[in-house]
């Protein structure tokens, strides 16, 4: 992708200098923590779509609190811009410079403060890897409040950054709940710390939530504190094939009503979802891709397996009885498990089978969520751009799969090739349709650079005001995170 057209750069920013990097050596004081190496600078400059590319100089990894502090603190004075960087997996060109911000990577503060067995309160560092922290609490019982796929590589302060959602919000609600306190490092230097252990706090405004989806622009986040569940014992998972979207909604109600309190997660997958990823895996698809037009996973997780196992398995009888399931799988080991959950899984990553992927990540009210696909399908189709098999179309396939508990859509549009023709069919089509059903723009991504024109879709001009107020307020010289949404 090329900014040129989209985006210029801001000459009220200084160009780094020696003298900048001089006084970063000072504070970091280790050479491994600053990078400058040009071949070592491509991880940090380019997202994971690899879609998005900056041409940063300057990649700063600080230990601590007080390195952040000073490195904040310099760039402000001297108008340099600073990009956060976490893992460095966000899906909307957020986490890498534009043009040559310096980034400041939180890999190096990877540490856990504290953890309290009874209460279930992790404090940990921002850097700290979300699988590390997951299998850190599995030790002892508890499990991190969300859980994506790219688990293994996002760090937990950028998750909280992006007020990620996952696959079970559903289940354990969003961040904005679970998070119970955050340190971060403000432009003017001022360290917020809310690092506290109360469930209850309502001494005013609730400040953290302000940077809970911040995606970067207000501060840099440097500890989370965090209440966690306890680690269900039962996990169960059925894989199901169903005949119309209809009947995803209708067995979608039906496990709210008889599952209930066990209900962890309920995704929905469309078959061009399945057979993508089948070709990407290159497997068999457990039920067999192009039989069935949708598919749904569902997870239960409780305390008592034979409990659980009965409820699913009269659930599942009696969805089969009433025809709305038409034929299903239910993991019977946890190598099974993890198996059908790679199917809904792996989607994002096979989603780029061509080469590209355009993503919309939408709310949209469940009646209509599944339309847009076939509404953006059409439109691809009558500009005859899109064919699975054939190389000489640049579109490979819609697809739409998504949290369906939470009334979220993934609309991915995979490409062989990322093309100002392919966006106009594109946008601000999709915008404006989600924009007419009263939906969202962002269910749970962020808008980072890729919405950055489009926040007035769904967020009013009043609302808009108030973002840039905000902004303007803490941020007063922008250097946090520039040329993004706000
Ligand atoms: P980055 O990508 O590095 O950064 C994301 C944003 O946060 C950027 O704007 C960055 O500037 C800012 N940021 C990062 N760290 C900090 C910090 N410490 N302080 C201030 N700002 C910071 N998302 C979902 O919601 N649900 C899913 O199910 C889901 N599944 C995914 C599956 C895959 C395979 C992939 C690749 C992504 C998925 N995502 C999902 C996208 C999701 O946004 C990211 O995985 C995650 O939230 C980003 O974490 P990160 O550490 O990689 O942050
Ligand atoms: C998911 O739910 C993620 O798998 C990624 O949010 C979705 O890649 C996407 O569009
Ligand atoms: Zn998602």
């Amino acid at each position: 992708e090329t900014y040129a057209d989209k985006v210029k750069w801001n000459p009220e920013f200084k160009k780094l200098d020696d003298e900048d990097i001089k006084y970063f050596t000072s504070v970091l004081n280790n050479a491994n923590d600053i990078i400058t190496d040009e071949q070592d600078l491509l991880f940090y400059n380019e997202d994971w779509m690899r879609k998005y590319k900056g041409q940063s100089q300057l990649v700063l990894k600080p230990r601590t609190t007080e390195q952040v502090l000073e490195i904040i603190l310099y760039c402000n004075k001297n108008k340099l811009a600073v990009v956060p960087q976490g893992g460095n997996t966000g899906l909307v060109g957020g986490s890498v410079p534009v043009f040559d911000e310096i980034v400041l990577s939180l890999a190096n503060m990877n540490k856990i403060r504290s953890f309290d067995d009874v209460s279930g309160i992790l404090k940990c560092d921002a850097g700290l890897i979300l699988e590390n922290a997951d299998n850190f609490l599995a030790e002892n019982g508890y499990i991190f409040p969300l859980d994506l796929g790219a688990k293994g590589s996002c760090f937990v302060g950028g998750v909280v950054a992006t007020n990620a959602g996952g696959l079970r919000l559903l289940r354990y609600g969003s961040l904005h709940g679970s998070v119970l306190g955050l340190e971060a490092v403000l432009p003017d230097g001022t360290i917020y710390n809310s690092m506290h252990s109360l469930r209850k706090d309502n001494t005013g405004y609730d400040l953290k939530q302000l940077l809970i989806g911040s995606e970067g622009t207000l501060g840099v986040i440097t500890g989370v504190s965090i209440l966690c569940p306890s680690r269900p014992q039962a996990v169960n998972v059925a894989f199901l094939a169903v005949s119309s979207y209809e009947a995803v909604q209708k067995v979608f109600v039906g496990a709210r009503k008889e599952l209930l309190e066990i209900l962890s997660a309920f995704e929905f997958m469309d078959d061009k979802s399945q057979i993508l990823t089948a070709r990407h895996l290159g497997l068999e698809h457990p039920i067999e891709s192009g039989q069935y037009p949708f598919y749904i996973l569902i997870e239960t997780s409780g305390s008592n397996k034979d409990h659980d196992d009965e409820k699913l398995e009269t659930f599942l009888g009696n969805m089969m009885e009433e025809g709305l399931v038409d034929d299903g799988i239910i993991a019977q080991d946890e190598t099974q498990l993890k198996s059908l959950w790679t199917w809904r899984e792996a989607i994002s990553e096979a989603s780029t089978i061509g080469g590209g992927v355009y993503k919309y990540d939408v709310s949209i009210p469940l009646a209509d969520l599944y339309s847009l696909v076939e509404d953006t399908s059409a439109r691809l189709k009558e500009a005859g751009m899109v064919d699975i098999d054939d190389d000489s179309k640049p579109v490979v396939e819609a697809i739409g799969y998504g949290h369906v508990g939470d009334g979220n859509l993934h609309l991915n549009v995979s490409v062989r090739e990322y093309s100002k023709a392919i966006e106009e069919v594109l946008e601000p089509f999709v915008y404006e349709w989600i924009q007419n059903k009263k939906g969202s723009i962002s269910a749970e991504h962020g808008l980072g650079f890729q919405k950055k024109n489009y926040i007035g879709y769904s967020k009013s001009d009043v609302e808009i005001e108030m973002i840039k107020d905000i902004k303007n307020h803490y941020d007063p010289n922008g250097i946090m995170n520039p040329y993004k949404y706000v």
